[in-house]
């Protein structure tokens, strides 16, 4: 709506790969169990499958202190692991003539619900304080453990809840009247693995 969206849109490809590297610094992951199943006899040979994966993204805005579920149906059987990271860049500082109005970070936490009860948390975690806007990452894993073909437990509907906390607003170095930060936009990536069995030979 005003300035920074302007500059969040010129910079998007920027942002998003500035994110991708931030997964690595900040990291608040999170592996879970997949509440699974009970083991069925004989072991499936997975090595006469391939692994493929798969990768869905979405990106909107939230408001502070709001919770935003994203359904997401995965189609695929055989489902391995379910990966779901979630970037933002909080706005950057604010420069007026006279002073500029430093953004103090923002917080995001991811919580993910698969559909045979998976689930999986990262707890809220704030950006980096930078003037031209600081990055945040947190992201969610969950292992499954197919023993069947077709393992079913991982296939259908997901809930993906994009958790936005306190957004901290912009303050001056001197004195205590700022500008409210009211949300922030953010980035979900869902990448998955599945196996789907070699056709023939070679193949
Ligand atoms: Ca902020
Ligand atoms: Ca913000």
């Amino acid at each position: 709506m005003h300035k920074y969206d302007k500059i969040m849109g010129g910079a998007g490809i920027g942002i998003f790969l500035v994110c991708v590297i931030m997964t690595v610094a900040l990291g608040g992951t999170v592996t879970a169990g997949d509440g699974t199943p009970d083991d069925k006899g004989d072991e499936i040979d997975w090595t006469k499958y391939e692994l493929k994966s798969n990768q869905i993204t979405k990106s909107d805005y939230a408001n502070e202190n709001t919770d935003y579920d994203i359904e997401i149906t995965i189609p695929e059987e055989n489902i391995k692991s379910v990966t779901a990271t979630l970037n933002w860049k909080d706005e950057p500082d604010e420069r007026r003539i006279i002073r500029t109005l430093q953004n103090r970070p923002d917080s995001f936490g991811l919580d993910v619900a698969g559909p045979s009860n998976q689930s999986a948390s990262a707890s809220p975690a704030t950006n980096t304080r930078d003037a031209n806007g600081g990055t945040g990452s947190v992201t969610c894993v969950v292992d499954l453990d197919p023993d069947t073909d077709p393992y079913l437990n991982g296939t259908g509907k997901w809930v993906f809840t994009v958790k936005c906390g306190n957004c901290d607003d912009k303050f001056p170095r001197i004195g205590i009247i700022g500008e409210n930060d009211p949300g922030n936009d953010w980035d979900l990536v869902i990448d998955y693995e599945y196996y789907v069995k070699k056709t023939s030979e070679g193949e």
